[in-house]
């Protein structure tokens, strides 16, 4: 353990926690104010609402990075009762395990290559170091039989190095990007140990069938170990059919658990809210088309590809520049990285661009903002916006795209998504396109707008489908369904 650390203080002691979440950040980061003072501000997100209320009725413990490197806080109880345990990062770690390995190795390898993955041997020393140290942390945290549910691809070695250091616990594990296809993940020069870590799960979890089925092909195939089977035949969607038997005569269970959001508070409009949805427009000059595309700031997005569609649009005619506004919100994301800064740089271009050909004096057609919004604004947005616009190369779900859809209660509106985002398997009735063929951008944003005006009842069934759909397979009905496949199974 790291010096500073201790479960001790208003911790609660080591090795009491029947529940125990493992996440590269805290639900909590590390502010500091301008006095030099410090305090811990709630980082609002899908996977906390998710999983807060059950770490509260299992007196649970959250184990991860307090997001500023070098910090090493005590830990503490939180609110709602839930022990919150950081784990220090040097400065070093931050730029090889979660800037390097993660985010320059990982996660372009993940998304199918849209931009070449970078291998560095010392990079790869520093994710198995800190993979260590979380389990190591875990091991300390976790009562006898405890379960441990490690997310997410920046700590797939915690599983296989918890598994050696305390065998008595349950173990599962969910991946939140996508899992690539075999020919893809072989590249990676630590092919081997990833899958290894992976198997130290009793339940391995995946957004899509297809993604978990790519991890069986390679188990099956003798990548992590020789001597793996695999019984069931192909993975299922939110049970376990397919398992692999291990070496040691260990059952893992591989399944698809399509992560979902807290689709009630989406849903719940305040008073005040048509108003304020009414200012926002008139703010955009009252157009008949708002278009929104909302991201962390990403290359796997395709908001410069989305945003050029709508310029050949305006060039093509197709939209008068006085009858249409598209807002895009842009939250800064992992900035020191090359690919993210050049990929911010064509945005903001194209963005100029556009506005330098198309917008008249206070009017420009594309309203840009680089910043994180408060959750009721985004909601406002949300609401306001006719046509949402998804279009990722790659993405593991997608939650933006159901958020849109949650806020649309009364069926209105309309959304563009990508087929290669997680959420098309399931928002079928979207106006689904290829984002890497501009014409097909093109064609789903004119569908989608022509839609509303000439089959409005037509796109209110579709909406209005896929509101019930996200209302009914919710957060909590994705942890609860995770959680009970893997008590039922380890
Ligand atoms: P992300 O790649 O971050 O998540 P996404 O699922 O869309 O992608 O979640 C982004 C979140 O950030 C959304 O909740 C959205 O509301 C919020 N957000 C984006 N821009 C914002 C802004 N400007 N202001 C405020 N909030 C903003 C990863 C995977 C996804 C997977 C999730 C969850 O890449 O595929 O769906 O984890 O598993």
């Amino acid at each position: 353990m790291n010096a500073g650390q201790s479960v001790g203080g208003t911790g609660g002691g080591a090795g009491e926690h029947d529940f125990v979440v493992v996440a590269n950040r805290l639900p909590v980061d590390l502010v500091t104010a301008n006095d030099g003072s410090t305090e811990w501000k709630a980082s609002p997100g899908g996977l906390v609402s998710a999983l807060s209320p059950i770490l509260e009725a299992r007196q649970g413990c959250w184990i991860g990075w307090p997001g500023v490197a070098d910090a090493a806080p005590e830990p503490f109880h939180n609110d709602a009762g839930a022990l919150l345990y950081p784990v220090t990062l040097s400065e070093y770690d931050f730029t090889a395990f979660y800037e390097g390995f993660s985010n320059a190795t990982l996660w372009p390898l993940y998304h199918d290559l849209i931009v070449p993955p970078t291998y560095h041997r010392e990079w790869w020393a520093a994710y198995r170091d800190v993979n260590t140290r979380f389990a190591e942390h875990a091991a300390v945290i976790a009562a006898p039989g405890a379960t441990v549910w490690v997310q997410d691809y920046q700590l797939q070695l915690v599983p296989g190095i918890l598994r050696q250091l305390r065998p008595d616990v349950r173990i599962g594990f969910f991946a939140h990007i996508p899992f690539p296809h075999p020919d893809i993940f072989r590249q990676l020069p630590w092919r081997h140990e990833i899958i290894r870590g992976l198997l130290g799960a009793d339940v391995v979890g995946f957004q899509l069938v297809s993604d978990a089925n790519h991890f069986i092909q390679l188990v099956d195939a003798g990548y992590g170990a020789a001597g793996h089977t695999v019984t069931g035949g192909t993975a299922s969607l939110r049970e376990i059919t397919a398992r692999i038997t291990t070496p040691d005569s260990r059952e893992v269970g591989v399944a698809a658990f399509p992560i979902s959001l807290d689709s009630g508070s989406q849903a719940k409009r305040s008073a005040g809210d048509e108003h304020e949805i009414a200012r926002l427009r008139a703010d955009l000059g009252n157009p008949q088309v708002v278009f929104l595309g909302v991201d962390r700031l990403d290359y796997t997005k395709g908001i410069v590809e989305r945003l050029q569609a709508f310029e050949e649009l305006l060039e093509a005619g197709a939209f008068a520049p006085s009858d249409v506004s598209f807002v895009q919100l842009a939250t800064p994301s992992r900035e020191r990285i090359d690919h993210y800064r050049r990929t911010r740089s064509v945005v903001e271009e194209t963005v100029g661009r556009i506005n330098g050909r198309f917008s008249t004096l206070g009017h420009p057609v594309v309203h840009y903002q680089h910043t994180s919004v408060p959750k009721h604004t985004l909601q406002l947005y949300y609401q306001l916006a006719d046509v949402m616009v998804v279009t990722p190369f790659k993405d593991g779900m997608n939650l933006v795209a159901k958020e849109y859809v949650a806020c649309h209660d009364d069926g209105s509106g309309a959304l563009v998504l990508s087929e290669f985002a997680g959420a098309a398997q399931e928002l079928q009735q979207a106006v689904l396109c290829n984002p890497f063929d501009m014409e097909s951008i093109k064609t789903a944003m004119v569908t989608a707008a022509t839609g509303l005006r000439e089959h409005p009842e037509r796109m209110r069934e579709r909406m209005q489908h896929m509101h019930e759909h996200v209302l009914e397979y919710d957060v909590a009905r994705w942890a609860q369904t995770f959680l009970t496949s893997l008590d039922e199974f380890a």
